[in-house]
């Protein structure tokens, strides 16, 4: 069996949080660990839909997410949670809302100027040309976790990534 816990991953637009995320969900799979993703494909059409980018709107967004995967805990699952997350306090408050050792922060550190080469889908082009507002790390904040349980360096491949994951989820008796 395993225990209820939250993998919160933060990180900027294109850092790969969504691709690590599902990368891990897989192997956890293989475990035969239960699992469910949040993420903004997920979230932000229905639970969320009535919100955008302001920072009030981003810190409902995490707000809501944070009690949906403190419910979905309650009932023994193992959430990751991939959603940029800009503001320390909305992670802190997530934190506080689970028992100690249920939230893992997962800092995926992936440098802007590779988040906006990669540019999956085109959204720092916009930002820049300014067609799109308060886009993270353009004209609105990201604050870098300060002591994250899991710092990753983005650029690596997942490949390299899911078994550090997987580690830290054994030392930790999740897994
Ligand atoms: C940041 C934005 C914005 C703005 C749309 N700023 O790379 P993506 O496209 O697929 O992931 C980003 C996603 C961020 O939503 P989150 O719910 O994770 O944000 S937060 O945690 O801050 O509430 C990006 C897209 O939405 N997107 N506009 N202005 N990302």
């Amino acid at each position: 069996g395993h225990l209820g816990a939250v993998l919160w991953f933060t990180g900027l637009s294109g850092s790969g949080k969504s691709t690590v995320a599902g990368a891990l969900e897989q192997a956890l799979h293989a475990l035969g660990v239960s699992t469910y993703l949040l993420d903004g494909d997920n979230v932000r059409h229905g639970l969320c839909s009535d919100l955008g980018f302001t920072d009030d709107d981003r810190r409902e967004n995490i707000r809501r997410v944070g009690e949906v995967a403190k419910l979905m805990v309650d009932a023994g699952q193992v959430v990751l949670t991939a959603f940029i997350s800009p503001h320390r306090a909305e992670r802190d408050m997530v934190r506080e809302l689970l028992q100690e050792g249920q939230f893992i922060e997962v800092f995926v550190d992936t440098p802007l100027s590779v988040c906006e080469a990669r540019d999956p889908k085109g959204l720092y082009k916009k930002a820049r040309a300014g067609e799109l507002k308060n886009f993270t790390g353009i004209d609105s904040e990201y604050q870098p976790p300060e002591a994250p349980d899991v710092h990753l360096e983005g650029e690596q491949l997942v490949t390299h990534l899911v078994p550090q994951l997987l580690d830290v989820m054994r030392r930790r008796g999740i897994i």
